[in-house]
This record gives C-alpha cells, structure tokens and sequence, in this order.
C-alpha cells in the first residue's frame, strides 16, 4: 500500500532548489517564489534537494542569516497554506525538528498525491537512478539510522567538512558519469507504473526538466521538475516548478512555454 496523501485546491510543486549560503540570487528568487504561492496556491510541495546540504536540523538554533530568511518565508507560507517538504540526495538529514520548526510536514520517499487532476506518483527522483551504483551504494549507507546517529553527534563544525568533502567526491565522480547512468532507469520507471496505478509520475533529482511518455503506459507520463539556478550565469537562469489545478498539470520554467496535460479518470 503506497503512501497516499489527499490534497484540495491548486497545487504547487518545487524541488532541486539547492538553497545555501553560495547562491544568494536563487535565495532571492525561491523567497520571491514562495510570495507568489502563497496568493495562487492552496498547497505547496518542496520535493528534495531543497538545501544544497543538510547537516543536520540543530543547525537551526543558530542559523546563517540566509537560512533564517528562507525559514522565516517557510514558517509564514506554512501558517496559510498546507507545506510540505520531502527529502533529496543533498538534504536527506532533513528531520522533524526542522519540519516542525517551519510548520511543515516531512514526506515519505514516495507518496500517491490524489489531487482534482488525479493521482500523481511523487518522489525526488534519486531512486530511480539505479544504474548509478555508485550513488546508490552512497545512498544505502547514508540513510542507515545509525550512521546518520553518528553522523549527526559529531560538532557542526566536522559535519560541515565531511558535507563539503562528499560534495567534492560527488563533484570528482560525475566526471567520470555517462549522462545515461545519472538518469533514471527505465525499468525503474516501468516498475513504479506497474506498483502504482496512477496519471502521472513527477520527480526531480535528474535536472532534467521535461514531459516523457513512458512506453507501454500511456497516456501516463513522467514529468520533471526543473532545478533552480540563477548566481552563476544570468542568461542561463534555470528554474520553475509543477502546478496542478482542476483537471490540468503543467510544468512551468522560467523562460520557456508551459507545457500541460489534462489528466482524466481515464487514464487508469
Ligand atoms: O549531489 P550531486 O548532484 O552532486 O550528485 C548526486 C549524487 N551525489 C550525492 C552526494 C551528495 O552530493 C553529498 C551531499 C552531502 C550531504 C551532507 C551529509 C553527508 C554525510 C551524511 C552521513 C550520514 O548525492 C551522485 C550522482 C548524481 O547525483 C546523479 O544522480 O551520480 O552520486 C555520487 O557522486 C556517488 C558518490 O559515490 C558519492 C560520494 C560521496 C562521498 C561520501 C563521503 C561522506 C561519508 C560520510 C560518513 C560519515
Ligand atoms: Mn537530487
């Protein structure tokens, strides 16, 4: 039984942010963002990857200032609307004291949302990768309860260095990455259509944004959410987000034409 989570009204949906302390503009443009939903959405989901690294949620007792900021904009989105938050690769130590700290709450790895336009397969994305052995032996040890116990008592301080040196290796490895193998894996996808009778399937991770058939389950389709990028180059700022209202889900980035589906009963 897949974790199902029934929401009403216009949805808004957002991943890949990578919020930190290098990337001032994209803080700005998610604080701006997050002004915009709170006058057009019911519901916000920030599906992962929403810090660039998560070290641990007592950083929130003494917060950089660009945290505190983005905390702040969560915790008064939260006290209108229904926040959500799920777990990335880069922010999987996020934990129920942030959540709770932001008036958010923490979703499972994958959830079932049954929305107006119907159900819709969420997860981050990171899973599905499963050609990237390397990531996903990285990925099954770091969520080991124990290691992250360990991780998490050391002083933040430490925490930070090893965050920095596991972005460096993360950094040094996609060198030597084909584009196919940091992609999902097709049978991965496949799979998940076959556990879960749904409309649509969205997912970020990949920083792939697009709209994908998946052969054989039409007229499902995969959608992927853009990742945020507006501090290294202006021309190139990359962002965007899902939205879902009435029957309709559309990928909106910035810059671009929206791209949307009419989701239907009909479809499962
Ligand atoms: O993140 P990105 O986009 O660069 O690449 C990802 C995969 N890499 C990762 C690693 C993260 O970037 C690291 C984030 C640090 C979070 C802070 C907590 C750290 C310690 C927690 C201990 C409980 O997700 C990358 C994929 C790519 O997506 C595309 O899908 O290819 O995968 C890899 O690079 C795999 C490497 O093997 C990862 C190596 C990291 C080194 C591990 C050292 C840390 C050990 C800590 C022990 C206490
Ligand atoms: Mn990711």
């Amino acid at each position: 039984m897949s974790n199902k989570l029934t929401l009403a009204g216009t949805i808004w949906i957002a991943a890949d942010l990578h919020l930190g302390p290098d990337n001032p503009d994209t803080v700005q443009d998610f604080l701006q963002f997050l002004h915009s939903a709170q006058h057009q959405a019911h519901v916000l989901i920030l599906g992962g990857d929403i810090f660039n690294a998560w070290i641990g949620d007592d950083q929130i007792a003494h917060p950089a200032p660009w945290l505190a900021q983005v905390s702040e904009a969560l915790r008064s989105f939260a006290q209108q609307h229904p926040l959500y938050l799920m777990r990335g690769n880069r922010d999987f130590l996020l934990g129920k004291a942030y959540a709770q700290h932001v008036h958010a709450t923490l979703l499972p790895d994958q959830v079932v949302l049954d929305t107006s336009a119907g159900l819709i397969l969420m997860s981050h994305g990171d899973e599905y990768c499963l050609d990237d052995l390397a990531y996903q032996r990285f990925r099954y040890w770091v969520r080991k309860p124990w290691l992250q116990k360990l991780y998490l008592a050391c002083p933040l301080s430490l925490r930070q260095r090893i965050a920095d040196s596991a972005r460096a290796g993360s950094q040094r490895g996609k060198q030597y990455k084909s584009k196919e193998i940091m992609d999902v894996q097709p049978a991965a996808i496949v799979a998940a259509c076959e556990a879960h009778s749904v409309h649509a399937m969205v997912h970020g991770h990949t920083h792939r944004p697009a709209v994908h058939d998946i052969p054989g389950f039409e007229p499902v389709r995969r959608w992927v959410l853009p990742d945020w990028e507006s501090d290294f180059s202006k021309e190139e700022r990359r962002g965007g987000y899902i939205s879902i209202e009435g029957t309709q889900l559309c990928l909106h980035q910035w810059g671009k034409k929206d791209q949307c589906q009419t989701l239907g009963p009909q479809q499962v």
